[in-house]
């Protein structure tokens, strides 16, 4: 195989365990957000693999990229990426969500690799904002990327950081959105429409371009142009499918508090090809 594609093809299979881990994690868990967890896992392995430096054996080390989940509600995914980059044991996951785990339901920054805790939308963003601006000021150059929902784009407080980040030219800053059009009792354009999404962020000031958010080589292609214009905050909207690779979660609003029984496991495992 070309190495060229050899990094796709290993990004993909990252995907695909992500996955697993979401669905094994929620199932034990019985816990909801599977969907949400489903729609970012390529986004995840190629920030994970191709875009933050990070180093699972300093955690803490001060010059690493800071990676923010704002929707801390999918918080399962990132420990999933955490877990195969080796930040902790893997079999910390099959206490995902349960009592005496160390794994909790919403993102924890008590866990190694997590940098700050969210599960209110809206508060990603803001917090970025402020750490950029801060290592900006200390002459710094790692980055700062701010993973969120459609949901998070629905609270005040993520407008007033897109005011804020544009203001202060924080180009050390990167948002990815993904923009999955469903989130937790209806589908975006039905609770809050965010179109034309484009023109209002280019409107305030920040560098904007759209990918598939399921196509790995698209996103990789994307973020290795960072930051998108100088003096610019970033902003990539992926496009996503909420439930990804499970026919029965696919666009559903159901699968964003439900969680899956014995044989839905099975059958969601198949599908996205595992066993
Ligand atoms: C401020 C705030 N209001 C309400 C909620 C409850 N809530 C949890 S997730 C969610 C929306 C889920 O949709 P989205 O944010 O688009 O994320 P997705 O799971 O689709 O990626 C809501 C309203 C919350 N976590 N925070």
């Amino acid at each position: 195989m070309h190495p060229e594609e050899d990094w796709v093809s290993d990004c993909r299979n990252l995907a695909r365990r992500i996955r697993e881990h979401c669905l094994r994690m929620t199932h034990r868990g019985k816990s909801g957000h599977v969907g949400s967890m489903l729609s970012m896992a390529e986004l995840l392995a190629v920030l994970y693999t191709r875009v933050l430096h990070v180093d699972p054996r300093e955690p803490r080390w001060p010059d690493r990229d800071r990676f923010i989940l704002s929707k801390g509600h999918g918080g399962g995914a990132v420990y999933a990426v955490l877990a195969e980059r080796g930040f902790f044991p893997a079999d910390w996951m099959l206490g995902y969500y349960l009592d005496e785990g160390k794994l909790m339901g919403h993102i924890s920054h008590h866990v190694p690799g997590v940098e700050f805790s969210t599960g209110s939308l809206g508060h990603g963003l803001p917090v970025a904002c402020g750490m950029a601006l801060a290592a900006r000021r200390a002459k710094k150059t790692h980055r700062y990327v701010c993973l969120m929902s459609d949901g998070d784009c629905d609270e005040g407080s993520t407008w007033e950081a897109i005011l804020f980040a544009a203001h202060h030219h924080l180009d050390n800053l990167t948002v990815v959105l993904d923009y999955n059009k469903v989130q937790a009792l209806g589908h975006v354009k039905d609770v809050l429409d965010l179109e034309p999404l484009g023109e209002k962020l280019r409107t305030c000031r920040w560098a904007y371009r759209e990918v598939d958010g399921h196509d790995v080589a698209d996103i990789d292609a994307a973020l290795k142009t960072l930051p998108f214009e100088q003096g610019k905050p970033s902003w990539l909207t992926a496009h996503t499918v909420k439930g990804k690779g499970v026919s029965f979660m696919e666009n559903t609003v159901a699968c964003h508090y439900g969680s899956v029984n014995d044989s839905q496991l099975e059958q969601a495992l198949r599908e996205i090809g595992v066993g």
